[in-house]
């Protein structure tokens, strides 16, 4: 009976003796015992009375029990719900009732706050060490689970992504979106059962979780699995690693230290970034300091990857590549949709197999951004150089990069005009040395009142995830506006563009 990411992904552990994992004290995890655990897990989620096509919310740490519970929805056909784990309880508690989970994981420490606002579906639990109620439930179950059957479009993920009102939408990607992308990527990355990737990224998004893990998988690969990206860490191991997936901050915190250097990188052959803009002179200092070429790559939450440098061939700096076998690509106008002459900048549009299959339970925003013969609106600027390389100039949606996460400014206004003495608000990202882009929340005050920064400070603390918060707080006369009304953030940009250069 076909379950395609199971067969392909997950099957091919079994009986595998060697290891899959090996943890930063040393510990491995052979590929069979990591299917057991899954399996073991996906008899408990059975248990806890989760079916085929029940979401389960999970906000956990990075452990191979975390990662297992992603291989244990496949199996039950259950549909994975990944939460960032700074998302404090207000965001929590919408993911779980848009998504209608059917149950939640979550660390033990969150427990009672969780049970409290999932409206009494099951709240199990697992912590940094692997520990919880899911691991107690699981380990009485048996260690072998028929995968259920599914077919190339049910879905296997549902992962939010915060949008321009402020309100996140649920990427609903379906097995074979997840599927197809992963084979590509293995493919066209020479990945092979040789590699040893260093993965340091979370995996409650699809950079550590989709883009990485199913690519080891697929190429029956093993992991070195660090809970973080911790500079030492990452260089004490990278000489047994073959590759690195990474964000830009990876490859400028290794730059930033003088223990990283070629002798280092010996033993590699690929380190792939994304997610955020490479700087091409970070591209070059990486060349210089370490002989390799970082192979940049571009993609989405909606659509996984959608272009690559090539593996063999020139890697050029400031562009994303190429369109990824399968994957149309065109430059459109964003007023009329239509498709502009070579050379011109525009909205980037997507079409291929690793597009997702629309917004959950939001029609209207899938249809604005989905067109009818499938092209994905992505909200990206983008243009085409001479050679057909994709350069990502700029972004149509309001949307700040940090580090690698993305911030809405809506979500973040909307609490902030609600603060005691504030009128309006705008919040925008400018350059930050360590996160490519920095939050910064512009203020005006109500007259006659003078909002506390402290306060709001320690308000959004509460509300919003850390990576969410302006690192910087202004306090303004107005906001620039144009003769629409509509506020002028690149005016605020340039403003405040050195807000992060002290520091
Ligand atoms: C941590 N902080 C951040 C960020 N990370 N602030 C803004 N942006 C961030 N990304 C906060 C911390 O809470 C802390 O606050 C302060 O900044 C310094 O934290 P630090 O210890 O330096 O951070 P860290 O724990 O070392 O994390 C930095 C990181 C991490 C390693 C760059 O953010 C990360 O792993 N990013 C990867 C994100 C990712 O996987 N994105 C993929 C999305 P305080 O000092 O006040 O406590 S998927 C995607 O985008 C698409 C599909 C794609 O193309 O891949
Ligand atoms: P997310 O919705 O979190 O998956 O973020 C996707 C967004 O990240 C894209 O729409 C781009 O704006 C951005 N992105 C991903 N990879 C790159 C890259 N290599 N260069 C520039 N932006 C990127």
């Amino acid at each position: 009976m076909p379950n395609p990411l199971f067969d392909r992904l997950f099957a091919p552990l079994q009986g595998r003796g060697s290891a899959f994992l090996t943890m930063a004290d040393g510990q491995q995890i052979s590929g069979d015992a990591f299917l057991k655990m899954a399996a073991q897990q996906a008899n408990a989620l059975v248990g806890a009375g989760l079916k085929p096509g029940d979401r389960l919310a999970v906000q956990v740490e990075k452990s191979p029990e975390a990662l297992a519970l992603y291989g244990a929805c496949v199996m039950a056909g259950v549909v994975f719900l990944p939460l960032n784990t700074g998302y404090k309880a207000d965001e929590l508690a919408y993911f779980i009732s848009d998504s209608e989970a059917g149950a939640v994981v979550c660390d033990p420490a969150d427990q009672a706050e969780v049970q409290g606002i999932a409206g009494g579906v099951p709240v199990l639990t697992l912590d940094a060490k692997g520990q919880g109620s899911l691991t107690d439930a699981a380990a009485s179950q048996p260690d072998s689970f028929d995968p259920v059957d599914r077919a190339d479009n049910d879905l296997a993920a549902l992962l939010y992504t915060s949008g321009t009102t402020g309100r996140s939408k649920g990427a609903m990607l379906s097995q074979d979106n997840l599927l197809s992308n992963a084979l590509i990527l293995t493919q066209e990355w020479r990945f092979t059962a040789d590699d040893v990737l260093l993965h340091a990224l979370p995996i409650f998004h699809t950079h550590g979780l989709f883009v990485a893990s199913n690519v080891i998988l697929a190429a029956q690969g093993s992991m070195i699995f660090l809970p973080k990206f911790d500079l030492d860490t990452v260089l004490k191991f990278l000489p047994q690693s073959t590759s690195l997936m990474g964000v830009p901050t990876f490859y400028t915190r290794l730059l930033g230290d003088d223990r990283f250097d070629r002798d280092l990188c010996k033993g590699m052959r690929l380190f792939t970034s994304g997610s955020a803009p490479l700087l091409a002179e970070t591209h070059r200092a990486f060349e210089s300091r370490t002989g390799h070429r970082i192979l940049e790559r571009y993609g989405m939450t909606e659509t996984n990857m959608n272009t690559s440098n090539p593996y063999d061939g020139d890697r050029r700096a400031g562009t994303v590549g190429f369109p990824l076998p399968g994957v149309e690509l065109k430059i459109t106008d964003p007023e009329t949709g239509e498709t502009l002459p070579e050379g011109e900048a525009g909205i980037i549009e997507v079409r291929g197999p690793n597009v997702f299959q629309g917004y959950w339970q939001m029609p209207e925003k899938t249809a604005a951004e989905l067109r009818d013969d499938g092209f994905f609106i992505t909200g990206d600027i983008g243009q085409l150089d001479d050679d057909g390389y994709v350069q990502i100039v700029g972004r149509a949606k309001d949307l700040i990069i940090s580090g690698g996460y993305n911030i809405y400014p809506k979500e973040v206004e909307l609490i902030l005009d609600e603060q005691p003495g504030v009128l309006e608000s705008a919040v925008i990202g400018v350059p930050h040395p360590d996160f490519g882009e920095g939050v910064v929340a512009v203020l005006v005050a109500q007259p006659g009142k003078t909002p506390d920064a402290d306060a709001i400070r320690a308000d959004l603390g509460d509300r919003l995830a850390k990576f969410k918060q302006p690192k910087v707080i202004e306090l303004v006369d107005e906001l620039p506006r144009n003769t629409m009304g509509k506020v002028q953030k690149n005016l605020l940009r340039d403003r405040f563009a050195e807000a992060f250069k002290a520091g």
